[in-house]
């Protein structure tokens, strides 16, 4: 039987446009903690509680001391070997587009210049009302001097992430979906595939005739949607794939 790896390699150097989805596995060697799975996120916190609009209206405090946790800790933490695999291919391939659902900001810290971030980002903020300050802004401090921050108007200020039951942004959407149709191989790392719509473009890119890779160590909900797993970590398999492609 031939060797996932080594078939995705191949795949990749022939490619021509190159669609990279990633998740929360990809940051998980950096000390990022995943949402699900043994150690994910959503063990120890309810998701309703925090990462919704309503949780928000409910109780802003609570809702940015989770958010200002979260930034201390990633703020700590350094792109890992995957992130470095993917800043590297951003310049060896005139067309990858990387479409991320991380927040964290490593795929920029590691030097990845074209990004296109369905959920947003925990390095930004903007007014929860909003206000004619309406701008989405960076706020790098850890921690913040006060929670929840507030905007000029008065209102406090909002993670610049996207929630459940949010639309994600249109622009990033849709430019996702174009590199998904134009793309010939597609690849999906450290993704459970279980949220949408980002999960919905493994889906498309399948539908639209692209050669599907999977990288993670577990199948996910489009593993059976896939021609190819490489069942290891992401930091271990990007790394493999690159020595293959030189
Ligand atoms: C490794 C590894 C290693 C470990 N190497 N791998 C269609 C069907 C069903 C439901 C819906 C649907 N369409 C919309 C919905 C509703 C909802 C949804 O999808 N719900 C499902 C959970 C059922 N979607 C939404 O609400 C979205 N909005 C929307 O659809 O708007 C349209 C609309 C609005 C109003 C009315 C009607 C329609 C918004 C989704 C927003 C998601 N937000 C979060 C939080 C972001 C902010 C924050 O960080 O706080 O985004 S939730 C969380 O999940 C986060 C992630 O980006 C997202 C995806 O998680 P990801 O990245 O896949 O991580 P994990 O933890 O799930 O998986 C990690 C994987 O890594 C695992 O597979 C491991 O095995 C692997 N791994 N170590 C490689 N070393």
């Amino acid at each position: 039987m031939s060797d996932p790896i080594a078939t995705a390699a191949e795949r990749i150097r022939r490619a021509r446009h190159l669609t990279v989805l990633t998740g929360a596995g990809v940051s998980a060697a950096s000390g990022v903690p995943t949402f699900r799975g043994p150690d994910g996120l959503w063990r120890s916190f309810r998701a309703e509680d925090l990462a919704t609009p309503g949780a928000f209206r409910r109780d802003p405090r609570l809702v940015w001391e989770w958010y200002d946790w979260r930034r201390q800790r990633i703020a700590a933490c350094e792109p890992n070997a995957a992130h470095d695999v993917l800043a590297r291919w951003s310049q060896r391939f005139p067309d990858l587009t990387l479409v991320t659902q991380n927040v964290d900001g490593l795929h920029e810290r590691a030097g990845t210049t074209r990004i296109l971030r369905l959920h947003g980002s925990i390095w930004h903020v903007r007014c929860a009302r909003p206000c004619s300050d309406g701008q989405t802004r960076r706020d790098d401090r850890v921690p913040l001097p006060e929670i929840p921050p507030p905007c000029i108007c008065g209102e406090p200020l909002r993670p610049g992430v996207v929630w459940f039951g949010e639309m994600l942004p249109l622009d990033v959407v849709k430019q996702a979906g174009e590199a998904t149709a134009r793309c010939d191989v597609f690849v999906a790392i450290g993704t459970s595939a279980l949220v949408y719509p980002a999960a919905g473009f493994i889906h498309e890119a399948r539908a639209a005739g692209a050669t599907v890779i999977e990288i993670n160590p577990e199948t996910t909900g489009a593993s059976d949607a896939v021609d190819l797993a490489v069942r290891q970590p992401a930091e271990r398999a990007l790394p493999e794939l690159d020595r293959l492609l030189q």
